[in-house]
This record gives C-alpha cells, structure tokens and sequence, in this order.
C-alpha cells in the first residue's frame, strides 16, 4: 500500500474521501491535496464507490491475489490478468498467429496444430496454401479441477470458428495441444468435467449440420443434426459424441460427476431467426454421464469419422439425456457451488430458471416430469445472459438490455417460486455497458469466495478517450464483498473477452519461471537433432546440408548467437534451430529472419525451431528481437544467399 506521509493516508483511501464530495473540499483546502496536485485527472477523483477500494490498491511492485484467465473472443488468445489491479500480463496464443512469439510458424506450434486435424481440413488448407487456420473464436476459458477444486494442470479453450477446443499448460502458460473435433460444428459452450476430476472437456456444437456432411443432403435440414461432444483431457482426443435435438449453446457440468448441462436456443432447427424464435420454450439438455459411459462400454455405438456416436435426440428415448423445457432462447448455464442448484439466464425471458439438480434422477429413472426439477424462476431484469456465485447462497447475473448487474438469493427465490411473499432480488448495479459473462472470485469451484465480481461488457461507449469507431470493450471490477455491490474500476479491453476465470495464486503451485531442457515441446525437434549429431543441450553452431534443405544449429547466450554467420543458396529450406542456453528468469531471446517474414520467442532454457525458404540472393541480418542485454542489439548475424547456380 502506498502512503501519502503527511496524512498517513493511502492514495486509494484519499480517493475515496475525495469522492466522497464534502471531503474533498474539506481536505483540499486544509492539506493542498487537490486532485492536480495528486496527479490525478478529474475521471480518477469520480471513480463510482472508491470508498469501498480503499485497502484494494495493488501498489506498484505487489502483486495480485489472484489470476484472471480471460478469453478473447476473435482475437484467438488467451490473457492473464491481475485481480483485483486488472493489469495484463500476458497474451497467450492459442488459435491466432503471434508476430511476437512465432505462435503458427514455428515447427513446434505447427506440430501442434496439425497433428489432430481432420484429413478434410488438411485437404481444405493446402488448397489454400496454408497449413493451419490462423484465427480463431476463443469464447471460454476453464481451468481443470479435482474433486470440484483447480489443481492448476491445465487451462482449456475453445473455438468456435474452427471447431476446436486447445489446452494451454499451466506450468509454461503455452498451449500444448489442440483438438478439431470431427462431426460437430462451431464449438460453443465448453467446460471441464468438475468431478472427481477433469477427465472429460464437454463441447458444446451450436451449428446444425448433416451428420454426413458429403454435400449429398446439406440443403434438407431434417438430416442435420447437433453433436454435444466429450472430450478425453488427458489423451485430447473425443471420448465419445451424444447426438441432440436442437442446437448447443452454452453448458456446465455438476460437483458429483453424474451430470453435463448445455441450452439450447434453436429447439425449433430454425435456420433464420424468425424460426429459431419461434417457439415459446426451447430447453436444457442434461446428459447422463454413467449411462452414457455404459453404452460406450458395451458397444452401443455408431462409429463417425472415428468417433463413437449415440443418438440422445428426444426420439430415440435413451437414457443418455433429458430435455427440460426452458422460456425460449435461453443463454447462460451455471452451476452453483452449493452442488444443487443449476440457473439458466432466460435471455429474451427476464428470468433465471433455477434447476435442482438433486431431482434428476427421478426424471432419468421415474419418469418425472422434467420441468419438476425447476425450483425457482426469478424475475430479475432485461436480458439475463451468465450468473456468478458467491458461495453464500447468492448469485450475480448480468442483464445484456438493462446495463446492469443483479445479485438476488437462491433460498429466496425458490420461497417465492413457491408462493412465499419474498423478494430474492437483494441489489442492482448498473455497468457500462451490456455486460455479457461476468465472473466471481473461484465462484465456479467449490471454494467460492465472494470476495470480487468482473463484468465484461460488450461496449464501452463513453467511458474512454475515443479511438475512433472500433471501441474497446470494458471489464469492470466489482466489489462484492459487503451488502451492496460496488464498481470499482473501468477495465478497457479488446475484442473481445467474452469469459474469464478469477484463480487464487496459490492454486498456481506448477508454474516455472524457466524451461526444462528436455521438454517435450520441442522433442520432434530434438529427435531430428539427434539425427544430425547435434546436441542440443550444449553450444551448437553447425550447419547440415541435405539436399536443398538445410538446417541451422545455433545456441544463444546474451548477447550472441553462436553463429555470427550461414551460408544457403536462393530456395533452399532452410530451418533454423535456436536453443536458448541461458538459464535466468526473465532472460528470452527472439530470432528475426531480416525480409523473411520470420520471428520466434526462445525462452530461458527453450529449443524453437523455424521453416522457410531462402530469398533472391544477397545478405540478409538475422537478429535477436527480445530486449535481453546492454547489447542487445548486437545480438544479431548474417544469413548469406548464394545464388542458386554458384
Ligand atoms: S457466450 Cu459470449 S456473452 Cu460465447 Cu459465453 Cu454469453
Ligand atoms: Cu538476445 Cu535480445
Ligand atoms: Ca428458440
């Protein structure tokens, strides 16, 4: 904390007895503390409820409480943030091509992203000349849990514009695997399995499809289907698929390991929106993960594209799901951490639907009515989408029309549903503006702890200087811990965060600060080393020719490359293998390929590898584009382009 030692004051507690209004004339006058002299803008001193951020401020050098693991929507990445500061600290690519790290060039990255392609993607790319899909439509991010906890393993994505789910390690923060899931289309709603751990990733498909999409029938949509897909976290490959009625939107899972969630707003397989509006409820898919375990386990399966197929669509009448009508055009599904209570934000219903899921069983095995299990249904505004929790029995829910945050109970809701003269909601915030998720403090574990609330909103309209009509979106952090929900800070953000995970720092016991040379990132890579003599982990500067490929071996320690120079003729491939031998925290180094449109990160420990074609003949600098050492620039060679026929 930061203290102004004349007052004894922290600069937060400042702000807030100057936003308090009278304060700030008393003060001002006596101390001289005016806002100029604080180096604070006017917006600084207005900052809603900065009463309530004193003792909040994470002063320059201290770090935050937890880490915010947040989507980004089309931009493909994955983010770190701060919580409560909201810094960001790190951009993590996962679908999108990285000029700064060489994500979706370098031979490792690539490896990565091809190995569980589809042989029809493959096909669809090289047509393209490309070898991978460079953008993605990153919407949710989960980390994986045991026993209804994070255990800090592995964080999970997925993407919707390409139908695929990726994992990123927590130990190096780099995804290490990435998953085209066959049959489905546009990945959607996406979680881990909560218990007892995270064996399955569930995946929701929103887009109808033919099941054998051949072309032979795409323009009959009663062959289309929807494909809720279980993904095996460990193998990241599918576990097995469950065909449904109606599309996927978004899904969860429950703290006993016996039920997957997911809505649907196009019940009616509409194709526009007039027919996906149309009805007056669509539902709530609740899959039956033992039964459908059971049926893989005993063969009851069609075989797809090498996946295991069954068929939950509300015809065959299986036991693999249950259909729970919902007001139409649900959107948001999440589970408490009381482990009972499932709520479904109502959308274009001002309601959340609030499902018991301890009823379940009776809807599987007695045949009861499946709108049974619904509990409560509060009214709590225009345009519910995503609720939070607080793990005290309350729960946040964000209103996309009305521009603001509710917080309303459970136990009151569900009295009231019952005919009880009670009114759950408890408090109303407004947000700027639209909010879509928003999300609390581990509220999506069991150690919820209601402590901080992020509200992504969709638009930030007025609340930052203009950068022309391409506007940021804008996080705000919410206070939650007293009665009364408090903004504490506008949190500019680019396209476009639709979700984030709030994890204490203590769960994040795996992560390193340097490489383990023997990796297995890189071990394609070594493996190809080892066939050209080379050690990989001691000093290398050599340079194999075969045929017109050619591969360059050099370590890097500040400042050098261990190759000042290489020699290669006009069109040879060339791949550069750069091993970064230093061992300090901090210390990265980069390779540029001068007019070759080729960059990658080498972190402290770490082999990179990269593939191109040698231009027209002449000198071409390589350098080392991470800022590493007084002679940083310095850190840099020259490639020689012999011309093809000298
Ligand atoms: S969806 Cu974006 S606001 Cu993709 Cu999670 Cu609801
Ligand atoms: Cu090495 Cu900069
Ligand atoms: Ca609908």
């Amino acid at each position: 904390m930061e203290t102004d030692h004349k007052t004894g004051l922290s600069r937060r507690a400042l702000l807030g007895a100057t936003a308090g209004g009278a304060a700030l004339a008393g003060s001002a006058g006596r101390l001289a503390l005016t806002p100029a002299a604080l180096g604070l803008g006017a917006a600084a001193v207005a900052l809603p409820g900065a009463a309530r951020a004193a003792g909040f401020e994470v002063a320059p050098g201290q770090l935050d409480e937890y880490y915010g693991f947040w989507s980004s929507g089309q931009t493909g990445e994955m983010r770190i943030l701060g919580i409560p500061s909201m810094r960001e600290f790190m951009r993590v690519p996962v679908f999108n091509r990285c000029s700064a790290t060489g994500w979706g060039q370098t031979n490792e990255s690539i490896r990565i992203h091809q190995r569980t392609m589809t042989e029809k993607t493959k096909k669809l790319l090289e047509a393209n000349g490309k070898k991978i899909h460079d953008n993605g439509d990153l919407h949710h991010v989960h980390m994986s849990y045991t026993e209804g906890k994070y255990d800090g393993r592995f964080l999970f994505m997925n993407d919707k514009a390409n139908t695929r789910v990726a994992r990123v390690r927590c130990d190096v923060m780099k995804c290490d695997a990435i998953l085209e899931i066959p049959n489905a289309k546009g990945i959607h709603g996406m979680r881990p399995q909560k218990w007892p751990r995270s064996n399955y990733v569930f995946c929701n498909g929103e887009d109808e499809a033919p099941l054998v999409n051949d072309g032979s029938t795409m323009k009959d949509v009663s062959t289309y289907v929807n494909i809720f897909t279980a993904v095996d976290a460990d193998k990241w490959d599918v576990a097995w698929q469950v065909m449904v009625s109606g599309n996927l939107d978004n899904c969860d899972a429950d703290y006993e390991g016996k039920w997957a969630f997911s809505t649907s707003y196009n019940s009616e397989m509409g194709m526009n929106l007039a027919d996906m509006t149309a009805s007056e409820m669509d539902h709530v898919v609740v899959f039956n993960i033992a039964e459908i375990e059971k049926a893989i386990a005993a063969g009851q399966y069609q075989e797809l594209n090498g996946v295991k197929v069954l068929d939950g669509r509300k015809e065959a009448n299986s036991l693999f799901t249950r259909y729970i009508p919902i007001a139409n055009n649900p959107h948001g599904c999440n589970m408490a951490p009381d482990k009972r209570h499932l709520c479904i934000g109502g959308k274009l219903s001002p309601t959340v639907t609030v499902i018991d899921v301890t009823l379940l069983d009776d809807v599987f095995y007695k045949n009861a009515d499946p709108r049974s299990t619904v509990v409560a249904e509060p009214e709590v505004g225009l345009g519910p989408l995503h609720n939070a929790f607080d793990g005290k029995g309350n729960v946040f829910t964000s209103l996309f029309l009305d521009s603001q945050v509710v917080k309303w109970n459970i136990d009151k809701a569900i009295a009231a549903y019952k005919g009880e003269q009670v009114d759950p909601i408890l408090d109303k915030v407004d947000v700027q503006y639209q909010p879509g998720h928003l999300k609390t403090s581990m509220g999506e574990t069991l150690e919820a702890d209601g402590k901080w609330l992020v509200c992504l909103c969709k638009f930030s309209k007025d609340r930052f200087l203009n950068v022309g009509p391409l506007k940021p979106e804008n996080d705000q952090l919410i206070d939650i811990s007293g009665d009364k929900m408090v903004v504490i800070h506008d949190g500019p953000n680019f396209a476009e965060p639709h979700d984030a995970i709030a994890v204490h720092a203590s769960k994040m016991t795996n992560i390193k600060s340097v490489w383990d040379r023997q990796d297995p990132m890189w071990a394609e890579t070594r493996k190809q080393a080892e066939a050209d003599g080379v050690n990989l982990d001691d000093w290398q500067d050599t340079v194999i020719r075969d045929g017109n490929k050619v591969r360059v071996y050099m370590s890097s320690q500040a400042p050098q490359f261990a190759l000042e120079e290489f020699t290669v003729k006009e069109g040879d491939e060339v791949t550069v293998i750069v091993t970064n031998l230093d061992d300090i925290d901090d210390l990265t180094h980069g390779f540029t390929m001068g007019n070759h449109g080729v960059a990658m990160e080498i972190g402290p420990q770490q082999t990179s590898s990269v593939t191109f074609v040698a231009g027209a003949a002449g000198v071409y600098w390589y350098y080392c584009q991470w800022f590493c050492h007084a002679l940083h620039m310095e850190m840099r060679g020259r490639m020689f382009v012999e011309p093809k026929d000298a």
